[in-house]
Order: structure tokens, then sequence, then C-alpha cells
């Protein structure tokens, strides 16, 4: 029996998943497209995918089904609960986002072996795996490379940090002790990322939420009360450069990556910076300050700027957007055009 060949995508209904889907649609050549999510696909995305599952990574059932009916070629694994989720479910999240993530490397090694040829693995890392010990240290560190600051404080972070050395352990050092230890043409490429800030679609259980819901609420005409204190500072990314480094880190050839995980960056902007930024623009929009100590303890360990020099020597990555033009090419005119009255 032939099986199609397809590119697997997890937690597809997710922000990411929406733009990936879109970018991987539009490409001459592409393969088909299956996705698979806890909720059905939205019902504008659907007709761009060739096959849409609703069911849960942790089904081994499920997705032992997916490896007899197809050739996985690529996988873009995107299914996780975010950093103030898993806070509330810790357990929860653990399941998710480290045995689910295992559950994929697992069906990645099985096509591999199947068909004989490497299975690319593109998994999205966060900042979320860094732990600055002060705000001290935060303000005065210079833009932090991918192997400092290690220490990350949220289950996610954890659950994020600890799934780079998996997808890195399943690709170089899997059944080392084996009579033939052999490669298990896992090919992992990760592409650890800042809070990314979509004007056409909301995060769900994120810290660095409060930015993209300061712009949403403030094209709305809503008031919004931000989690974070003013002066509060992360890395950021615009969505389409986000979507774009998946998409150049899947391109790239193997024998030019130096690394497993890869940083990439866009700006860096305190949440009083966006607050005055969106007020640019929507000049009513009512924006206040209302601290949560939880939320605010988590983006306050995260670094202020991240290093992604790797990955622009590597595979060329440069970010679209800095922090005028995402505004004012981006993510202001998609967003007015999102909430027109129709
Ligand atoms: C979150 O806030 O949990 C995510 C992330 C930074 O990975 N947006």
């Amino acid at each position: 029996m032939v099986r199609k060949k397809i590119t697997l995508i997890t937690g597809a209904n997710g922000e990411v998943g929406h733009g990936l889907i879109r970018a991987l649609h539009a490409m001459p050549g592409a393969l088909p497209i299956v996705v698979l999510d806890l909720r059905g696909m939205d019902e504008a995305i659907l007709p761009l995918v060739d096959t849409s599952i609703t069911g849960d990574i942790l089904d081994t059932d499920l997705l032992d089904n997916l490896m007899s009916e197809y050739e996985i070629d690529t996988i873009y694994h995107l299914a996780a609960l975010l950093s103030t989720h898993s806070e509330f479910r810790p357990e929860a999240a653990h399941r998710v986002n480290v045995q689910g993530t295992i559950n994929l490397l697992h069906v990645a090694i099985e096509q591999a072996a199947w068909r004989d040829e490497a299975v690319r693995f593109l998994f999205p890392g966060s900042v979320a795996a860094y732990g600055m010990p002060d705000l001290a240290t935060k303000h005065r560190a210079a833009p932090v490379p991918e192997d400092d600051y290690l220490h990350p404080i949220t289950m996610y972070g954890c659950n994020k940090l600890y799934d780079e050395h998996l997808g890195r352990y399943y690709m170089h050092h899997y059944r080392q002790l084996a009579a033939r230890p052999h490669s298990t043409g896992i090919d992992f490429r990760c592409v650890r990322f800042p809070g990314l800030i979509s004007a056409t679609t909301m995060p769900a259980g994120g810290t660095s939420d409060y930015a993209p819901e300061m712009l949403h609420a403030a094209a709305q005409g809503q008031p919004y009360a931000c989690f974070v204190r003013p002066d509060t500072i992360m890395p950021f990314l615009a969505m389409p450069d986000g979507i774009q480094a998946l998409l150049a880190l899947a391109a790239a050839p193997r024998t030019a990556l130096t690394r497993c995980v890869y940083n990439v960056t866009g700006f860096s902007l305190t949440a009083g910076e966006i607050a005055a930024r969106v007020q640019q623009d929507f000049p009513a929009a009512q924006i206040t300050f209302a601290p949560q100590p939880g939320r605010q303890t988590i983006v306050d360990s995260w670094p202020a700027r991240l290093d992604d020099s790797a990955a622009r020597r590597d595979w060329g990555w440069q970010p679209r957007y800095d922090a005028e033009t995402a505004f004012r090419d981006y993510l202001i005119p998609t967003i007015r055009q999102q909430y027109a009255p129709r």
C-alpha cells in the first residue's frame, strides 16, 4: 500500500498553527497537510488542509493509526499548554508538554525507520526556558545566547527546556548502548521563540499575552488592565516573522546547522512602551496597569533581550520587522482591517 506523503502539524488550531498552515498552503509543491488538535480546526483554515483530526497527542492508538495511514515527512509539533495555564495544572502540563513530545518523537523514529529517510521535526521552544536570577541581572545582561541562564521557574519553561534536550537526545543518542547503535533518522530543529504578537489571532494561556491583549483590546475599543508593570521588558517577534523562522529553519541544509536549538528575536519593548505605541494609533485606548504578582514574577524571570546571532550565521535568519515596522507595517494596519465593521 502506498501511503500519502504528508506534513503533520500538532496543535494546529493555535496561533502559530494558523499562520503556518496559511504559509505552507501558499508554497508551491508543498506536501498535503494533516493537522491534529484537541479542538476541531477553525472553519477559515479547514479548506487549507488535507485532513483534520480532532484528537489528543497523548492518545497513542490515534498516533499509531496516523503512522499506518501516512508517510510523515515533516512534523511541526506545536501542541503545548502555555506558561500561565501550566501553572494552574502543572502535572497536566507535564503530560501534554513532555509526554506528548516524546510520543511525537517516537512517531518520527518509527516513520524514519520505515521509510529509511530522515523525518524533520520542527519544535517551537520558548523564552520561558530561561530563568534570570534577579531583575538587576536581567537588566544588566547582554542579549542572552542559547546556553546561558537556563534555570526556568515555570512548569512550561522546564518542559520546553527538557523537550529541547529530548530532541537532541532522540536525534543523537537514542539507545546508544544497543549492539549496533544507528541513526534514529530524526532531524530535530528548534526555534526558541520570544513572545509572539499576531494581529489576526489571540493567544490563550501565555504570560507574554499582555502585549497582544493590549493591542486587540484597543482595536476593539475595549479597556485593558495590563497584568505587568509598565517597566517590564521582554523580547517579542511579529507573528509573520515567527512563521518565517520555522519555515527557514525547516528549509536549511542540515550541514549548515551547528546546533539543535536557535534563538530568534525581533525587538524588546517595555509594557509601557507598547501601551504608548498602541495609544499612538488608538488615542482612545484605555490602558491601565494592574500588575499580578505571579505573572509579573514569571516575566521578570525572562531575559530582556535575546542573542540570535547563531540563527543569523547558520541559516540566514533576519526578522522582517523591528519595533517600529512591526506596528507601522503589520500590526496596526492588519488589526484595523481585522476589526473593521463589515
Ligand atoms: C507564554 O507566554 O507562555 C508563551 C511563550 C513566551 O512561550 N507566549
